[in-house]
């Protein structure tokens, strides 16, 4: 491994900045001026300030150690509900994302060719120039329809959506349908609302986790209470075609049979219903469609799903006795990105009626941690204009229960190819590296050729900065404001705890600007960040002095908080739909019915794709400390498939794919089924401005074949087979 960053040698990257500091001023003067006035720091300027990671989507509270106007640790808030005094690895790395040398601390403007990654320095007032008048010119020319924009799940994403709405563009692409698509949809056909079930019981005995390696791709808090279920004694029955982490944890391994998840789901409903285990008040009084589901579920037997799945039909019917046993404190976790296959949608429909049988809702749906919007105040702003284009990303027209704020990037990605139903011309793209983690790389490349103009907003130089024609350096996390965060009953504060280094700037700072170029400053009506918070504040009657200091402030009580609410849902019928009538008028079943997935031919493999604690997705592996503490990626293979094809651990096979072609190194093992290989995603980068990562691993984005779930818009990510040969 390269450029490995030692303890000593981080000391002394802090020795020499605190050095260069001390010339002028220990701290430079705004933040540490306001953290001094909030107490948090002392005469010497060292000191604890709280606020938020912001490593992964889960945004744990955090309290940064500052000393000589350095941070030198970051550690859990115990007052914040997702970390609980606890930071996991990337959150605890964090501030080297902040020290990386190869940060982006000035506006960049490309010279070269697109991907020769040559760029000069700007001023940000020529760069926010440039992007105003190329994005009016593409405007002018082709109507706003044509300027794409894109971003990942973020605190400053409401001003970004302002952007583009005001702007008039009805294209944007969110993570969202690379990710959780399939869980969200069914929830909302299910339940009428999008929060999934989760580990909040504190009696709860079974869990179910499909999918859901939690020991690894973590949320700190939900990891925790996973943990905390563990020890005192709850089952946990984990399906994975991979042992990982979870998997040791569990009571259970099931191997599944990729894409088969589905079978095994419909037959523990088969059996639930015909043995008529499941609560029968709750089903009566609060759902509707149960004789539909039966009847459609009643050919599903565990004899049935037995081969489907690799699971023998006895371990099917024992499980679904323990599981309606322990009812109703027994979960069938819905996963997060059980978007693996075309038939996901009704493998999460399944997983969410399974708990609606159990008549658990109240006693795992519904308590603690969940996000509540308090009601923060926010600027004036006029209404957006009225947008009549068409979306490139087909909602609604091609997929018809896809809500409109979820979208499906991957189709935006291949109509921009396509250039169909009309062309685009620039791309907006803020937080987010689409060119790994939309899947078949080759054809994100493709796109990026079709357009006249794309930006990037980045700490860093991504594979997607890379092939940029403007970079925006935004300040880190741990250097600028965001808005504030409801959690729970509280709204926590991201407040800088180090002055932002170079010329990065907030997203507040920067979409405000852009803005007002383009002619639409009254969707930014603040002066600045903090009177953008102290807007938001507003109506809580705290200052936001007293929030910087505490960390957050306490929101007022919510109606729904105190003594049993009576069960309502926000469904068309006001039941919990076991049949959706909304499904079936569009043409879909309304019941979870099976569709059987498509399967590797003789000589080909399931590639598996998932998380490791080392790293986020595909913006993490060029922080030294992770870095360090990370393996060289292998593609794990089976140990007698291996054997059987003459490769041995460290071998470097080609790997290919029917859009892509890859060369890595194998790993052996027999934590994975005989039919699969596994790569970690993130690696294999393009981007040759990430000195630390470049050079290491392959892209298993490069092999990716894009294949969506018809209904909930999904990418179905274990759907691509591969073929491997030794190199
Ligand atoms: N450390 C770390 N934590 C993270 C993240 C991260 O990047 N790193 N990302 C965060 C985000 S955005 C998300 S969405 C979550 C994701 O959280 P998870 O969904 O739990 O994570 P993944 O690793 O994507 O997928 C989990 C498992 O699905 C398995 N799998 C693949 N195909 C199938 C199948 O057909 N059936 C079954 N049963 N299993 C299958 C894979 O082998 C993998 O182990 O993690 C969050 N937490
Ligand atoms: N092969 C494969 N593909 C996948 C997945 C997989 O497991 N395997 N997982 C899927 C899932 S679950 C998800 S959620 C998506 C995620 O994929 P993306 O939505 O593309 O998100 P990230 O990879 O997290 O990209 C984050 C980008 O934000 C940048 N960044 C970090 N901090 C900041 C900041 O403070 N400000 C700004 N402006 N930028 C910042 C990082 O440098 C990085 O370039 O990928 C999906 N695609
Ligand atoms: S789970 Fe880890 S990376 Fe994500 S916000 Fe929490 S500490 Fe940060
Ligand atoms: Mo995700």
């Amino acid at each position: 491994m390269t450029n490995t960053l030692s303890r000593r040698d981080f000391l002394k990257i802090g020795a020499a900045t605190a050095g260069v500091l001390a010339v002028g001023q220990m701290l430079p003067a705004p933040v540490a001026q306001a953290a001094r006035a909030a107490g948090h720091l002392n005469a010497d300027g060292d000191g604890y300030i709280s606020s938020m990671c912001e490593m992964c989507v889960w945004r744990c509270g955090l309290i940064a150690k500052i000393k000589d106007g350095k941070v030198i640790k970051l550690d859990g808030n115990p007052e914040h509900e997702h970390s609980r005094g606890n930071l996991c690895p990337r959150g605890q790395s964090g501030l080297m994302n902040t020290y990386d040398p190869d940060r982006v601390l000035t506006p960049l403007i490309r010279v070269g060719k697109r991907g020769e990654g040559k760029f000069r320095p700007a001023s940000w007032e020529e760069a926010l120039d440039l992007v105003a008048s190329k994005m009016t010119e593409i405007k002018d020319k082709y109507g706003a329809e044509a300027m794409v924009f894109s971003s990942t799940h973020n605190l400053s994403q409401p001003l970004f959506e302002n952007l583009l709405y005001a702007f008039g563009s009805p294209n944007y692409g969110t993570q969202r349908s690379l990710c959780f698509n399939a869980m969200i949809v069914s929830n909302l056909m299910t339940y009428g609302m999008e929060e999934p079930a989760r580990i909040y019981d504190e009696k709860l005995e079974y869990i179910l986790l499909t999918g859901r390696n939690l020991m690894e791709a973590i949320s700190t808090s939900e990891t925790s209470d996973l943990s905390h279920a563990i020890d005192r004694g709850a089952k946990v029955v984990y399906l994975d075609p991979r042992f990982t982490k979870t998997a040791a944890k569990a009571s259970e391994w099931l191997p599944i049979k990729p894409g088969n998840d589905l079978a095994f789901h419909l037959a523990l409903l088969n059996v639930i219903i015909k043995e008529r285990l499941y609560n029968r008040s709750f089903v009566e009084q609060n759902t509707v469609g149960f004789d539909e589901l039966k009847k459609e579920v009643s050919k599903y037997t565990p004899d049935w799903a037995a081969p489907l799945t690799g699971i023998p039909a006895e371990t099917i019917t024992r499980i679904a006795h323990e599981f309606a046993a322990a009812a109703p404190h027994a979960l069938a976790h819905n996963g997060w990105r059980t978007s693996n296959f075309i038939n996901s949608f009704h493998t999460q429909r399944a997983i969410s009626i399974l708990n609606a049988l159990m008549g658990n809702w109240d006693v795992v749906l519904t308590e603690g941690g969940s996000e509540e919007s308090a009601t923060l105040g926010a600027p004036k702003q006029p209404p957006f204009p009225r947008i009549s284009a068409l979306r490139l990303d087909g909602v609604p027209w091609k997929y018809p229960v896809v809500p409109l704020k979820i979208g499906v990037f991957q189709e935006l990605r291949d109509n921009i190819v396509s250039g169909d139903p009309y062309q685009a011309h620039g791309w907006f793209i803020s937080r987010q590296n689409p060119i790994m983690s939309i899947p078949d790389r080759a054809k994100t490349l493709e796109a990026f050729g079709k357009l006249d103009f794309i930006v990037t907003v980045d700490i860093i130089m991504n594979d997607t900065a890379w092939f940029s024609d403007v970079i925006l350096p935004e300040a880190s996390y741990l250097e600028r404001y965001d808005p504030l965060l409801p959690v729970g009953d509280r709204i926590f504060i991201r407040q800088p705890v180090i002055e932002p280094q170079g010329e990065a700037k907030s997203a507040l700072w920067i979409y405000k600007q852009l803005g007002e170029r383009l002619g639409l400053g009254d969707y930014f009506q603040y002066a600045d960040e903090e009177d953008y918070l102290r807007q938001q504040l507003a109506p809580l009657g705290v200052s936001l002095e007293e929030v910087k200091a505490k960390g957050y402030a306490e929101a007022p009580e919510t109606p729904h908080e105190g003594e049993a609410a009576e069960l309502t849902w926000n469904t068309p019928s006001g039941k919990v739909e076991l049949f959706s009538d909304t499904l079936a008028k569009v043409g879909f079943s309304g019941v979870p019915t099976w569709e059987e997935p498509p399967a590797p031919k003789e000589g080909e493999f399931y590639l598996l794709t998932g998380k490791v604690a080392q790293s986020t997705q595909f913006g993490t592996q060029n922080n030294q400390l992770l870095h360090k503490y990370s393996d060289e990626p292998r593609m794990w293979m089976n140990a007698k498939t291996a054997a059987s094809l003459g490769l041995v651990t460290d071998d470097w096979v080609e790997v290919a794919s029917e859009v892509g072609k890859i060369h890595t190194r194998l790993l052996a093992t027999e934590a994975i089924r005989p039919d699969c290989v596994y790569m970690t995603p993130g690696y294999g980068h393009l981007s040759k401005g990430l000195t630390t990562a470049f050079g290491i691993g392959a892209s298993d984005s490069a092999l990716h074949v894009t294949y969506t779930d018809p209904i909930s818009g999904g990418q179905a990510l274990s759907q691509t087979f591969v073929t491997v040969k030794k190199d």
